[in-house]
């Protein structure tokens, strides 16, 4: 496997990073998670948007530019023989003294790994996954925006710990105030008499799976709300629904103990995940044009 690694292309064995690199030191960095189906790059460039405004938020100059990254991420996935992925960009704050102050690091490090990569949850698009809801706060806006995909994803591990010693699939987690957030990795949807109903992106990350499914209703003449919701709403929903690079449209069936619906992926769920599909195989950024 080749790694991009600050311009070259190495052996996955000499992709190296520095232990006073402050992407270690101190989770001070960015990265994106991003797919390739079907020898297409799926929304290449909202991934690059994102990871720009991630590192402009933490005032990270990433020292190439957005056609340089893409270039970089489409040769990786051409250097490793790839038409199915999943694509890792990461750039950290680099090389630094001990200490945090992000002065001392004058050259970010700029990584892009891909690797093969298939359906993530298996069987249980069609069975639907379980969740918990958590007592892990997502961090709120004012201390960390979660609008930043930081190479600090504790509090997003914290999560998924709970939820893995309450055995469930994903974790459900809330913001201070008692309103849904999102779960460990993806955005979630309720839909609730035929509306959809997802909250809006102050308290969770603006997913670009999210912004997809949000096309797909409107094509599909959907009624859908950007609105706070609390766990009342997820309990009483008719469908849920978790979307994300890694889960991408999948159905949630079970919350606390509570059937949602009755208890199988509903029709709006079963839409959603055809029409992402379609979308998915046949748009996107060609890697071997
Ligand atoms: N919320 C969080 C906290 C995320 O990390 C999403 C929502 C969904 O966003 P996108 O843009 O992907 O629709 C994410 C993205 C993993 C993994 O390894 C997680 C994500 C992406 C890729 C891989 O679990 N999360």
């Amino acid at each position: 496997m080749l790694i991009y690694l600050d311009g070259a292309f190495v052996p996955e064995g000499e992709a190296k990073v520095s232990v006073f690199d402050h992407g270690l030191l101190y989770g001070d960095g960015v990265f994106e998670g991003v797919r390739a189906y079907n020898g297409r790059v799926f929304r290449l460039q909202e991934h690059l948007d994102r990871l720009y405004d991630s590192a402009k938020t933490i005032d990270l100059k990433i020292p190439i530019s957005k056609e340089e990254f893409s270039e970089a991420i489409l040769e990786t996935l051409r250097r490793n023989d790839l038409k199915d992925a999943y694509i890792r960009p990461i750039v950290t704050r680099g090389v630094g003294t001990m200490g945090l102050d992000p002065t001392k690091c004058p050259k970010p490090t700029v990584i892009c790994i891909a690797i093969e990569w298939g359906a993530m949850y298996g069987d249980l698009y069609e069975k639907g996954l379980t969740a918990v809801g958590v007592s892990i706060r997502r961090n709120p806006a004012e201390s960390l925006p979660p609008n930043v995909k930081s190479l600090n994803y504790l509090n997003n591990i914290l999560a998924k710990i709970e939820a893995n010693y309450k055995g469930g699939d994903e974790a459900i987690m809330f913001d201070t105030n008692g309103y849904v957030s999102e779960g460990s990795g993806d955005n979630i949807f309720v839909v609730k008499n035929g509306v959809m109903i997802t909250p809006p992106t102050l308290n969770n990350l603006r997913g670009i799976t999210r912004q997809v499914v949000l096309e797909i209703a409107e094509t599909l003449g959907l009624i859908v709300k950007e609105q706070n919701l609390g766990y009342y709403d997820l309990y009483t929903a008719d469908e849920v629904i978790v979307t994300g690079t890694a889960a991408e449209v999948a159905p949630i069936t079970l919350i606390d103990g509570r059937s949602i619906g009755n208890g199988k992926p509903g029709p709006i769920t079963k839409q959603l995940m055809a029409s992402f599909r379609t979308i998915a195989d046949n748009e996107g950024t060609e890697i071997y044009p």
